[in-house]
């Protein structure tokens, strides 16, 4: 029996699209508060996600739902277009509950994600941070990933070029081929700028430094690994020595 329309999956096909989320945040300057926030509030903050440097994500999240502390006036916050964020003036950090619904020729199930609320600056010279007033940033790089899509999402997803139908009566080529011909043709792709920005710091060639520097990272861990290998191996034999010697004695002393 053939599957009903729309749910015909592309099997074999793994689809993961990148995007970012996270919080910034910025303590309030005394001289000028944002009007109409409470009296004990001491930051604005914003809580988001986006796509990478800015990249249109809506062609497959439909909405996100922003679930704040208790403590806030309709703690659900469900954020229909992009973009999708939520600004709010507060005293504390808590954890946002993210919620990603997909558009609905995806046929998927929304997805959750947690995000702690950071308003006071950490790592390294916090003090200056603090003086400077400077914004918190705390965001992460993330990818969703479609398992076997359905064709319709499939096609919207690459560009929209119907290679998945085509496919399915045996009209295209393999998997591979229709991905790259499609991403060309339609421009959608998870690929992510080739350089950084002030304003975006996830980039190929950022990716690649991170890449090296677990390479190099390894590299030491294995050479101490190696190290502490010799040294074990040496104290065993040692041990070995001294239970033959001191062992013998002993039994001898026994005698
Ligand atoms: C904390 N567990 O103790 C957290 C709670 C609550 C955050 C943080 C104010 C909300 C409002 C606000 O910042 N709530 O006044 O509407 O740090």
């Amino acid at each position: 029996m053939p599957a009903p329309a729309g749910t015909k999956r592309v099997r074999g096909t793994q689809i993961y699209r990148p995007f970012v989320f996270g919080s910034e945040a910025y303590p309030f300057d005394p001289n000028k508060r944002p009007e109409g926030a409470a009296e004990d509030h001491t930051h604005q903050w914003r809580v988001f996600v986006r796509g990478i440097n800015g990249e249109d994500i809506s062609y497959w999240l439909k909405k996100v739902q922003f679930k704040l502390h208790e403590t806030y006036a309709q703690c659900v916050r469900t954020i229909e277009a992009p973009p999708f964020e939520v600004t709010e003036t507060g005293w504390g950090e808590f954890e946002i509950q993210i919620k990603l619904y997909f558009v609905p020729e995806s046929m998927e199930k929304p997805q959750t994600l947690w995000h702690s609320l950071k308003l006071h600056p950490y790592g390294a010279d916090i003090e200056g941070k603090k003086a400077r007033r400077d914004p918190v940033i705390s965001q992460n790089y993330e990818e969703v990933l479609f398992n076997e899509p359905v064709e319709q999402f499939y096609d919207l997803l690459t560009g929209g070029t119907g290679f998945a139908q085509q496919q399915a009566k045996g009209k295209s080529t393999k998997g591979k081929q229709a991905l790259q011909h499609s991403a060309a043709a339609g421009g959608r792709t998870a690929e992510i700028p080739h350089s950084d920005s002030p304003k975006n710091p996830y980039s190929q060639k950022t990716e690649s430094k991170e890449l090296d520097r677990i390479t190099e990272a390894t590299k030491v861990v294995e050479r101490i690994l190696k190290e502490e290998k010799a040294k074990l191996l040496e104290r065993e034999r040692v041990l070995a020595g001294l239970k033959e010697t001191e062992g013998t004695s002993l039994l001898q002393k026994k005698r």
